[in-house]
């Protein structure tokens, strides 16, 4: 088909993939497009991977340091962890093959806030950036990129990769085009100045990526999907747990608290978080708005539905299926969505200033609501912080939710400890399972104890959780947050050992 370059001197820089992987040496940093698996180069990191493997089979080492927006795909993450050519990457990961490697301590990981992705590689914290491989659905006449399916961190490593790689993706919707909102005003203090956006639907920037056109040394042609993976259908404890969120809202509307179209919606990644969303579409609230990192299933359902009047993001997150929902009608969808860059779709002064309402998942909490979002066990990294944190310390109300247990009941989401902090109880207002919902809003530890173990404990493991916390109130230190540190833990040390929690 047509070729989407329309630049006469950029064409003349196409080549392979194979060559272009070629550009990359042993050691450099690269920074890629990607973010929860949508937007990501696809040709490129498999060329690399394959070279990678050809110089480790030859006795060469080779290994490269790579930062993303967010997740990518089995091209990417996959392919270069199976080659066991990434030395260090950053920042939110969910491939499978490089939890793995990590989690082997094979390979250096880095789960930083989203939001200070760009602003920390400005400073020059990360070091400097030797090639940026980004996606794009097109080059225009006058060089500028129309950004794909994810924004990302794509601008930042535009500004400062000393070489970048293109891949123009012919899968991608024209209709992309004009959908993004790229806003260049962001700088180091002390030249910071407000970001001037005060609606989720606020247009602030400009629809194209700039870059010198000097720096790009290649460009790959391309014409492969974005690889997302289905979600599951919702089963009965997501179900139950959208149950509780909209009694909560509608409860909070009729307070006054909320008003009737709610607050700008941020929803976290995973299965819950898309069940939620696809639960408000038989909800009471309308002209909803939506000021989130990704569009995933359920946002396009509250969309279709009509309840959902705009979304912002950084990227899709969808489904093969919801995907090509998006696609077939895009003309539809278009004018209902803009994608910004992580550093604004995660702005912490946009998030406070439009007052999200925030609902992330969580690996478990404790019973003072102190939210572990990442390490089983205290150690074993699932994905990585990802957004949550931007969202939840400065959200309007910080909700986490989450089934009351894990692995077929042989693990409690409710523990005397959380194993690893991610969220601290300040930042944790509302928790939410199956069970029940524990509205934690100006509650002290032991108030929040009492209500997190009779609203949100598995009845399995209320009793246990009950018993530890009276003995806690006898037995502690002191009393403002009762805790027995030799047995704090004791929960997860029986779940290895014996691979229950349960008694
Ligand atoms: O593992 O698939 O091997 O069975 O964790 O758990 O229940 O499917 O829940 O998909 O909502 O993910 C925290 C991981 C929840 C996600 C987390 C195991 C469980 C399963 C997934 P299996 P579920 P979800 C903005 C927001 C951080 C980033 C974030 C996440 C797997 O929400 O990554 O919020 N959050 N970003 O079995 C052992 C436990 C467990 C457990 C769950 N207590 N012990 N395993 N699991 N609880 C978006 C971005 O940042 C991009």
């Amino acid at each position: 088909s047509k070729s989407r370059i329309d630049n006469p001197t950029l064409r003349e820089r196409v080549m392979s993939a194979e060559q272009a992987a070629t550009l990359i040496d042993s050691g450099s940093t690269i920074g890629m497009s990607g973010f929860t698996g949508s937007g990501y180069p696809k040709a490129v990191p498999l060329a690399l991977a394959a070279r990678i493997e050809a110089e480790h089979a030859a006795g060469n080492p080779f290994r490269v340091r790579i930062w993303t927006g967010a997740s990518t795909g089995p091209e990417l993450d996959g392919a270069l962890a199976k080659a066991d050519g990434i030395e260090f990457r950053l920042p939110y990961n969910s491939d499978p093959i490089a939890r793995e490697k990590i989690n082997r301590g094979e390979m250096e990981y880095f789960d930083m806030h989203l939001s200070q992705v760009a602003p920390m590689a400005w400073q020059g914290f990360l070091g400097p950036l030797d090639t940026a491989v980004i996606e794009v659905s097109g080059i225009r006449a006058d060089g500028a990129l129309i950004p794909s399916s994810s924004v990302g961190n794509n601008k930042t490593w535009l500004d400062r990769a000393e070489k970048v790689i293109l891949e123009v993706n012919r899968w991608q919707n024209p209709a992309l085009e004009g959908m993004h909102d790229i806003y260049y005003g962001t700088a180091l203090p002390p030249h910071r100045v407000p970001i001037p956006l005060v609606r989720a639907d606020d247009r602030i920037g400009e629809p194209y990526f700039r870059v010198d056109p000097d720096k790009i040394v290649a460009i790959v042609e391309t014409e492969a999907p974005d690889r997302n993976l289905p979600f599951a259908a919702p089963d009965a404890a997501a179900h139950a747990i959208a149950g509780h969120l909209i009694e909560f809202f509608t409860h909070e509307v009729a307070r006054g608290r909320l008003p009737a179209s709610l607050l700008p919606l941020q929803s976290g990644v995973g299965n819950i978080a898309n069940a939620v969303l696809t639960g408000l579409v038989d909800g009471p609230f309308s002209d909803m708005t939506s000021f989130t990192e990704v569009i995933q299933d359920g946002m396009l359902d509250l969309l279709d539905s009509g309840k959902l009047r705009m979304a912002s993001a950084t990227a899709f997150s969808l489904s093969p299926e919801a995907a090509a929902r998006l696609n077939a009608d895009l003309g539809r969808y278009r004018n209902a969505m803009i994608l910004r860059p992580q550093e604004i779709s995660n702005h912490p002064e946009l998030i406070r200033r439009l007052g999200c309402l925030a609902m992330n998942g969580l690996i478990e909490a404790d019973i003072y609501g102190n939210v572990n979002s990442t390490h089983v066990m205290g150690s074993r990294i699932q994905n990585g912080i990802g957004g949550s944190g931007d969202f939840a310390r400065n959200a309007y109300v910080s909700i986490f939710m989450t089934p009351s247990t894990a692995k077929g009941g042989k693990i409690s989401a409710i523990v005397p400890q959380a194993s690893h902090v991610d969220h601290i109880s300040q930042d944790v207002q509302v928790l939410v399972t199956e069970q029940g919902l524990a509205d934690l809003r100006g509650l002290s530890p032991k108030q929040r104890a009492t209500l997190i173990i009779e609203r949100c404990a598995h009845p399995d493991y209320r009793p246990a959780l009950a018993d530890y916390y009276a003995r806690a109130r006898v037995g502690s230190y002191g009393q403002q947050s009762p805790s027995l540190p030799g047995e704090a833990l004791s929960w997860h040390q029986r779940f290895m050992e014996t691979g229950s929690m349960r008694f």
